[in-house]
Order: C-alpha cells, then structure tokens, then sequence
C-alpha cells in the first residue's frame, strides 16, 4: 500500500551524504511505500503513478527528516532539580559529584527501583522526544554500575523500543562512574566491566556501541581504552564522553581506538581535532549541557566545520546536565554558541547525527530508499527554525509511513 504526503510547502533536506548543503524543493510530495520513501515527485505526478493510495495531508507544512538525537541518558529513576537548585545558587556540577551527588547519587535510588517502574518513566519520557520531532535516538544505559542494573537499564530500553514508535540505538555506558562500593578500588571496578558487564551485553546483544565518561576524576585515559578495547573485541563500537570540562586527550584517544564519535568536546586540543579528522570521528557537541550548566566555553565547532568534520548535534538529555528532550532548541543553541548557520545546524541534527549512531543508510535525509520517517513543521521556511525558540513547531511526525504525532494548530 502506498501513501502520498501531500499539501507541504516542500521538503528540506541535507542534499547529499558529505557537505552542508540543503537540498530544498519547494512544491514537491512524498509517496511512501513499506515504511520507506518510494518518490518525490509533484503531487500531479505522484497521482498518476499512485492512483489509488491512501493520503496523508502535510497540512502546509515543510518537511524534514526526523531528528536524530545521538547522544540521551534517559533510563533513570528520580529527576533532580534540587541540585540545579543548588547550581543556580552557585554549586558547581563537579562539587556536586565530589560530595557524592550528580550520577552517585542517580545511581543508589536507581538500584532501588523495579524493572516496570523504571519502565514506565522511561518511556514517558522517550515519548516526549518523538512530539518534538525527533524519530532515532541513541540512549544509553549508566545509572545502575552493576551487572545486573545495567542489563536491566539495556533491557528497559529494549522493551520501550517495542512499545514506542520511534527507533532506539542503545548504548552501553557501564562507565558513566565508579559506584561508592568501588571509590576505594576504581581498577577493581574497571575489570569488573571488561570481564563481566561487555561480555554478557554483547552476548545478549542488547547493545551497539560501548561509551565511557573520560573526564578528570571519572575514568582515565588509560582506563577508557582498556575498556573501549575490550568492548571492540566484542563487537562493540566505541564512542567517548570527551574533553568536557577538562583537557584529557581524550579526542586523542577517540582517533586511536578507531571510535564511531566523540562527544562534548569543549577542550579539545588543535591535536585532537586533527586526529579525530584524520580518523573520521564524528564530533557530537552538545550545546544544552554547556547552557543548563551555565559554562561560557562552547565546543569549536567552526574549527572542526574547517577541519572538514561532520559535526553533530544532541541534546544530552539527562537528569543531571541537560533535561530537555528538544532538538529544536538545540538547533538554537548550535546557531548562536557554535556560530552554525540554519542550514549547517539542520544537517547537524538529522544527516550527520545519524552518522554519529551509523544510521545514515536508513535516516537523516529525505530521499529514496530510506525510512518514511519525516517531521511536518509549521514554519514558513528554514531559516525560521533555529529563530523562533523554546517553542515546538512539530505539527506531525511520521515514523515508517505512519503518522504517529499530531498536534492541532
Ligand atoms: O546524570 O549527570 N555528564 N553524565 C556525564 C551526565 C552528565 C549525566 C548525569
Ligand atoms: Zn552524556
């Protein structure tokens, strides 16, 4: 059966697999056929080779593909607005972990909740992202730092996956942070995830990619490569929380064990935005986190955009650094703290974020072949995207050709 979107003001599209160009056809429709995209054609044309298809009005909307948001941490327990009550009066995120707050403190009351608890908050909130127009996320596992907890965590976004219309890449992070029951041993917890947690997550294959926070006071550069190694052996693909709040070398290290992404990426090293370019790193900046943590430094990312690097954006969305689930307002802060145009930060947030995840064979552009899965915005052209903010211009969401969004106007 084939379904023709028709009454959009057109689409708006990264216009080829490298580059920042926008391929934006003014006048066209969609025909979507199998969950994916058959044609883009006039609607007169699209009539005649479909005539008798179903038809889903575009409600004079401009189309894009779905956000990828490829970077989420939305598998926890409570949320936790008393330590951004205690930032706002002037705490800073890293006190707050020292004096065993922030993850620590997500990970204790996470162990203590059940699988269906857990359940159901996460898939409220992962909810939340498809009304915003984002179709794929990356989520990844980190607040239960015990085998168990984090195979539950993997699960969870397992069974959410089944139950929600939008795609989930899930990623294993068993080393977000060392649990208290290993502050004195760190190596000890260290083996713990190379000889116990990769080995069962890769057999259960309840995971693609294996991500480690490399950062000062969290895991080392030497400790992220043993593990990032390790999980290689196993067939999962590394990715790193990178040189966010201190210089480590950790882009270096992305480069060198050959990761899909590197993320955060404040200070980066000139070093480390060669070698990831060389390498083919995607870098995935995540301008929330600098904003809700109220920092000044934002990612380079104009060096990274000279350097020829396809630079992605995510949300973050966690409970600790960055609790939004909307690309659209990331798209704000991309344009005016990474100084990226409407058209580079729409490429950021669809082509290149599912390359971050390797999805670019199936989404972020709106072409033949790959999946119907499409956001109507009630915008009057792209430019206006980034402009107008903290606003939801999502007027439908379509996922494998189904309409699974809507909002009145
Ligand atoms: O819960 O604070 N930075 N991971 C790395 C986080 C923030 C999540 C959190
Ligand atoms: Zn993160």
């Amino acid at each position: 059966m084939t379904t023709i979107l028709h009454n959009l003001q057109g689409i708006v599209t990264p216009a080829d697999t490298v580059g920042w160009e926008l391929n934006i056809q003014a006048g066209v429709a969609l025909a979507l056929e199998d969950g994916r995209i058959r044609a883009i054609d006039t609607p007169e044309k699209l009539q005649e080779m479909f005539a008798d298809a179903r038809r889903i009005d575009g409600a004079g909307c401009w189309a894009l593909p779905g956000f990828v948001d490829p970077h989420t941490h939305p598998v926890f327990f409570k949320t936790r607005e008393g330590e951004f009550s205690l930032r706002v009066m002037g705490k800073s995120y890293e006190e707050i972990a020292a004096a065993g707050g922030g993850i620590r403190n997500s990970v204790r009351v996470f162990r203590q909740a059940s699988f269906d608890e857990l359940s159901e908050l996460t898939y409220q909130r992962i909810r939340r992202f498809l009304e915003y127009g984002t179709t794929t996320i990356e989520a990844k596992s980190g607040y239960g730092l015990s085998l168990e907890d984090e195979l539950k965590s993997l699960r969870i976004l397992k069974k959410v996956a089944e139950l929600l219309p939008i795609t989930i890449v899930p990623t294993f992070l068993g080393a977000h942070e060392v649990p208290d029951e290993y502050q004195r041993d760190r190596e000890k917890y260290v083996d713990l995830i190379i000889n116990e947690m990769i080995p069962r997550v890769a057999e259960e294959k309840l995971a693609e990619f294996c991500d480690v926070f490399c950062e000062k006071d969290v895991f080392t550069v030497a400790q992220s490569e043993r593990i990032l190694l390790a999980a290689k052996d196993h067939g999962l693909q590394p990715k790193l929380h990178a040189d966010e709040l201190f210089y480590t070398g950790g882009a270096e290290l992305a480069a060198k064990v050959g990761a899909i992404s590197a993320d955060h990426l404040l200070k980066i090293s000139a070093e480390g935005i060669r070698s990831m370019a060389d390498a083919g790193v995607v870098p995935v900046l995540l301008p929330g986190t600098t904003f809700f943590l109220g920092k000044s430094g934002y990612a380079p990312a104009r060096q990274m955009i000279d350097a020829g690097m396809p630079v992605a954006i995510a949300t973050d969305f966690n409970p600790g650094s960055s609790m939004t689930q909307n690309m659209q307002l990331m798209l704000t802060l991309s344009a005016l703290y990474l100084k990226m145009t409407s058209a580079e930060v729409i490429t950021a947030a669809t082509r290149n974020a599912a390359r971050a995840i390797a999805r670019e064979d199936r989404v972020g552009t709106l072409e033949t072949g790959k999946d119907a899965d499409i956001v109507l915005l009630d915008i009057p052209g792209h430019e206006y995207l980034p402009y107008h903010y903290g606003v939801n211009h999502v007027r439908k969401v379509i996922r494998h050709g189904r309409v699974v969004f809507e909002r009145q106007a």
